[in-house]
């Protein structure tokens, strides 16, 4: 066993760490998040705020903080791009990930979703969103057809990427029109990623289990009613 990996039933901020685990045929189990959070969160060596947390085995170490989780295994697995500028691209790729998670779920779920700011949320922010990924995609040589985001090897900002639109499309499927308006190299890129063997055969079967549950709660319910 190389890894523990401890989230909720859902695929949300998880799916980060497990699609990289899947990539790269770690060993690894799948625990619910509450053996951790959040009775136990302080007792963990350098314990985290919030689940996902990923235990390494051969270290004996538990990494919080999914940016941190997956620029670990991108290190671990040599996905990471070698020239340091775009190690750093990777990582603020990856940042920039967890941030739209953060907006998308009106941070982290404080507040529901009201109609209006939902819109102005979804024409403005999240669509900027989307092309600040294409633009970065194009500026490295992404092609509709082929081609990683920062590149020409796939590293730990597609699996981000696909992690961050496969699954928001998947789950929440009428944001579809918007990421191809704004970001169609990002949506082929997506769905290429989505397509290698190991992360299919793993998708097929979660979304088999989960259906279209994406990050859960009452914001989760509050999302759909924004999306009719
Ligand atoms: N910045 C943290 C955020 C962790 C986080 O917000 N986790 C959510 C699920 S995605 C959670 O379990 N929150 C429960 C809580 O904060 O009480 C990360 O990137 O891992």
């Amino acid at each position: 066993m190389d890894y523990k990996l401890f989230y909720w039933d859902l695929p949300f901020r998880g799916n980060f760490v497990q699609l990289m685990l899947e990539e790269v045929g770690a060993r690894y189990q799948r625990r619910h998040a509450s053996e951790i959070y959040p009775e136990h969160g302080l007792a963990i060596h350098n314990p985290g705020m919030a689940p996902p947390y990923l235990y390494e085995c051969r270290s004996q170490t538990y990494f919080a903080q999914m940016p941190a989780c997956l620029m670990h295994l991108g290190r671990e697995y040599d996905r990471l791009p070698a020239p340091s500028e775009l190690h750093t691209l990777a990582l603020k790729t990856i940042l920039d990930c967890n941030d739209v998670l953060k907006e998308i779920t009106n941070n982290n779920g404080l507040l529901m979703w009201q109609k209006e700011p939902w819109e102005q949320f979804r024409s403005q922010r999240l669509r900027r969103w989307m092309q600040v990924f294409e633009h970065t995609g194009l500026a490295h040589g992404l092609k509709s057809g082929d081609g990683f985001l920062l590149g020409s090897q796939l590293s730990v900002a597609d699996i981000a990427v696909t992690a961050l639109f496969g699954t928001l499309l998947h789950c929440l499927p009428p944001l579809r029109e918007d990421l191809l308006a704004a970001a169609p190299g990002i949506a082929g890129l997506c769905e290429r990623i989505e397509a290698r063997p190991a992360i299919r055969t793993f998708l097929q079967k979660q979304r088999g289990e989960y259906g279209s549950r994406y990050c859960g709660g009452q914001i989760e319910d509050s999302l759909r009613q924004m999306l009719g």
